[in-house]
C-alpha cells in the first residue's frame, strides 16, 4: 500500500517552494508527481497538453540540441531522424523485472524481484536522475478516450523524444488529463534516461545526442499497476504505454478483471461475398505482425483493412462475444524489409510526420534502409552517423531500426479502428519463425487445442531484443517478454475465457511464413501472398474451405488453399505441410520439459493435450 497522501495545501506549497508548475486539479496526481520530482530533482516540470504547438516546440528543441535531424521536407515533411547510442537499440529483457509479491506469481519465465527491495534500490537509482533536465508529465489514454475497454496512464519522463513519440503512439495530453481529473483510475509510469546534466556536487556536463545509461531497469509492479524505467530511451523500454503498461501491467489487470491483453495485430478481412471477419494474430517481435496488419491483397475480391499492428485488448461483451481494441494510436514498426514490394501500405503511411530511429540518412536529406528499394544508394550516412557505401560490408540501417507514425496515416486503416467498444473477433492466429516442422497453416481442433498451440509456440529470436539472433526459444502466445504474471496462469486464464465464450469462442489457427527448404531459402513467398492463407482461414469460418485431420491439427484439404497464379513447386508445397513424426515426437519431449519448468502450475487440460498429441502421432 501507498502512504497517506499529503494535504492539498502542503502539496501546492511544495510546488511553489521548488518553483515548479502545478498543472492539475487532481490531488493524487499532483502528490505523486511531487514525490517523483523531489526524488529525481528536475529543473522544471512541464505538463504536456498534446497540442501541435507543443510537439513543434519539442521537435525544434531536439533539433537544436542535435538529438534529432530534420529530414528534407520536400521528401519527408514533418519528419525526423534519431540515432540512438549504439548500446541502446532494443528491448533489454535481462534487465526487465516483474515485482509481484511472490516469486511464484511472476513465474519461471520472468525475472522476479521482491517489490520492497526493488523500490529501495530504485530510490537510489532515480535519486537526482533528472538534475539539470525538464520533467515532462505525459497523461495518455490506451484506446479511444473514454472507451469501454480503454485505460488511462501518466508517464513522467525526462526525454522529449519520449514525449513526441507518446504523442504519436497514444491519445496524449489535455483530454486524457481531463478524464483523470474526472476521477477515473490511471496507471503510474516513471521514466528517466539516467543521464543527469548536473551531478550531486553541482558540476554540469554537456548534453549528448542520445542520453542513456549503461545500467538499465525496466521494472513492473503488477499489483500496484506501476512502471519504473531507467537508463534507456528506446521504444519498448521507454514508451511506457506500450509493452510495459499495455502488456505487462494490463495482462495482470486483464486476469483480475476477466479480459485479455495480448501481443496481437488486428485486421478486418472482407471476403468476395462482401462479408467482414475480424482476426487477431500473435507473432513474436519482428515476426510479421505489422506486415500482416497492412497486407494488400492481390487475390481477386479479397481486402484486408488495418486495425492494429502490435497489441490487442480483448474483452467478452454483454452478448458473450469477444471484442477487441487496438490500445495504440500509432505504429512503432520495423524499418528493414519494409518496401514497395513487401509492404506498400507502410511505405505510403510513412510519407511524412514520422520519427525514424536508427535508419540511414541519404545525401538528399531523406531516409533509407535495407529493403526500402532494391537498389542501394551509392552513398549514405549509416545509423551510427558514419559514411557508408554499398561495399562497406555492413548494413546501413540497424536491423531493429524503426518508424513511429500515426495509424490514421495508413491508407488501409479500417473505418471502425477507433470504435470504443472494439470489433468482434472471429479468429485467433498464433505464429512464429520456424525454419522446420511447423506447417504453413493449420486449424486447432477446438479452443483447448488452440490454447495448447499458443502455449507451445517456439520462434527463432530476432533483433527486437538483445540476445542471439536465430536461436530457437519458446515464446508462448508471443508473450514471453510481456506477460506480467506466471505464464502457466496465463494459459489457465485463456482456458477460462474459452469456457465463458463457449460456442461464441473464435476459431484458433497457427501459421508459419518462415519454413525453409533444404537450400535454406523460404519455401513460401510470404507478404501479400499470405492473403491465400488468410482466405483459407476465412473459408473455414464461412464453412466454404475444407480441412483434413493430421496429428497436429487440421490442414487445408487438397485444392482448398487457393494457389492459383502462384509459382510454387509440388515439392515446396509438400514440404510446407510435411508433418515429420519423429521431429514432432521430439517436439513433444521438449514441450514436456518446458511444461516441467512451471512445476504443477500447467493446467491439466494442456498436459492432456500433450498426451493426446503423442497418441495421435504414434497411433
Ligand atoms: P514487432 O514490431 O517487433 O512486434 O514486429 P512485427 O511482428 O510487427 O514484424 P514485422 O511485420 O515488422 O516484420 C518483421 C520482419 O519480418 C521484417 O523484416 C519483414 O520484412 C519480415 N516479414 C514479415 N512478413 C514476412 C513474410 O511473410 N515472409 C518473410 N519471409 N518475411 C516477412
Ligand atoms: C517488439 O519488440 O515487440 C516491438 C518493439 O514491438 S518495442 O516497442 O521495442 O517493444
Ligand atoms: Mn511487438
Amino acid at each position: 500500500g501507498r502512504e497517506p497522501a499529503p494535504s492539498r495545501l502542503a502539496v501546492a506549497q511544495a510546488y511553489a517552494e521548488h518553483g515548479w508548475d502545478l498543472g492539475t486539479t487532481d490531488a493524487a496526481l499532483a502528490a505523486w508527481v511531487l514525490e517523483v520530482a523531489e526524488l529525481t530533482q528536475p529543473d522544471e516540470i512541464v505538463w504536456c497538453d498534446g497540442s501541435r504547438a507543443e510537439a513543434d516546440r519539442l521537435f525544434k528543441l531536439q533539433v537544436a540540441n542535435g538529438q534529432l535531424i530534420k529530414l528534407n521536407p520536400e521528401w519527408r515533411p514533418g519528419s525526423y531522424l534519431a540515432r540512438t547510442d549504439p548500446k541502446d537499440v532494443a528491448r533489454v529483457e535481462a534487465r526487465t523485472f516483474i515485482c509481484s509479491e511472490s516469486e511464484e506469481d511472476a513465474g519461471p519465465t520472468n525475472n522476479w524481484r521482491d517489490p520492497a527491495e526493488m523500490r529501495a534500490e530504485l530510490k537510489g537509482v532515480f535519486a537526482g536522475s533528472m538534475r539539470g533536465r525538464t520533467m515532462y508529465i505525459v497523461p495518455f489514454s490506451m484506446g479511444p478516450l473514454g472507451g469501454s475497454i480503454s485505460q488511462l496512464g501518466v508517464e513522467i519522463t525526462d526525454s522529449p523524444y519520449v514525449v513526441v513519440s507518446m504523442g504519436i503512439m497514444t491519445r496524449m495530453g489535455r483530454r486524457a488529463l481531463d478524464l483523470i481529473e474526472d476521477g477515473r483510475t490511471w496507471v503510474r509510469t516513471v521514466h528517466s534516461v539516467g543521464y543527469p546534466l548536473v551531478d550531486a556536487e553541482g558540476i554540469h556536463r554537456p548534453e549528448v545526442a542520445w542520453p542513456c545509461n549503461d545500467t538499465k531497469y525496466i521494472v513492473q509492479y503488477p499489483q500496484d499497476r506501476e512502471v519504473w524505467s531507467y537508463g534507456s530511451g528506446y521504444g519498448g523500454n521507454a514508451l511506457l504505454g506500450k509493452k510495459c503498461f499495455a502488456l505487462r501491467i494490463a495482462s495482470q489487470m486483464a486476469r483480475d478483471e476477466g479480459w485479455l491483453a495480448e501481443h496481437m495485430l488486428i485486421i478486418k478481412v472482407v471476403s468476395p461475398a462482401g462479408r467482414a471477419h475480424h482476426i487477431a494474430a500473435a507473432f513474436p517481435s519482428a515476426c510479421g505482425k505489422t506486415n500482416l496488419a497492412m497486407l494488400r491483397s492481390q487475390l481477386p475480391g479479397w481486402r484486408v483493412e488495418t486495425i492494429g499492428d502490435d497489441i490487442a485488448w480483448l474483452k467478452p461483451d454483454a452478448s458473450g462475444r469477444l471484442r477487441a481494441i487496438n490500445p495504440e494510436r500509432g505504429f512503432f514498426g520495423v524499418a528493414p524489409g519494409t518496401g514497395e514490394s513487401t509492404n506498400r501500405s507502410a511505405v505510403e503511411t510513412l510519407w511524412g510526420n514520422t520519427i525514424f530511429t536508427n535508419v540511414a540518412l541519404r545525401d538528399d536529406g531523406d531516409v533509407w534502409w535495407e529493403g526500402l528499394t532494391d537498389e542501394k544508394p551509392a552513398h549514405l550516412i549509416d545509423w551510427r552517423g558514419e559514411e557508408w557505401t554499398p561495399d562497406s560490408g555492413r548494413t546501413a540501417a540497424h536491423p531493429n531500426s524503426r518508424f513511429t507514425v500515426a495509424a490514421e496515416q495508413c491508407p488501409t486503416i479500417a473505418d471502425d479502428w477507433e470504435d470504443p467498444d472494439g470489433v468482434p473477433i472471429d479468429a485467433i492466429v498464433f505464429g512464429g519463425r520456424r525454419a522446420t516442422n511447423v506447417p504453413l497453416v493449420l486449424q486447432a481442433r477446438d479452443w483447448k487445442h488452440g490454447v495448447f498451440l499458443g502455449a507451445t509456440i517456439a520462434s527463432e529470436q530476432t533483433a527486437a531484443a538483445e540476445g542471439t539472433v536465430g536461436a530457437l526459444r519458446r515464446d508462448p502466445f508471443a508473450m514471453l517478454p510481456f506477460c506480467g504474471y506466471n505464464m502457466a496462469d496465463h494459459w489457465g486464464h485463456w482456458l477460462r475465457i474459452g469456457e465463458k465464450l463457449g460456442a461464441n469462442a473464435p476459431a484458433v489457427f497457427q501459421v508459419n511464413w518462415f519454413r525453409k527448404g533444404p537450400d535454406g531459402s523460404f519455401l513460401w513467398p510470404g507478404f501479400a501472398e499470405n492473403m491465400r492463407v488468410i482466405a483459407w482461414i476465412v473459408g473455414r469460418l464461412e464453412r466454404t474451405a475444407d480441412a483434413v485431420d493430421v496429428p497436429i491439427g487440421r490442414v487445408p484439404a487438397q485444392a482448398s488453399l487457393d494457389l492459383d497464379g502462384l509459382e510454387l513447386s509440388e515439392d515446396a508445397l509438400e514440404r510446407l505441410f510435411d508433418v515429420d513424426q519423429t521431429a514432432w515426437l521430439a517436439e513433444c519431449d521438449l514441450t514436456e520439459e518446458f511444461f516441467a519448468r512451471f512445476g504443477g502450475r500447467v493446467p491439466a487440460a494442456l498436459t492432456a493435450e500433450l498426451e493426446a498429441l503423442r497418441y495421435r502421432l504414434t497411433r
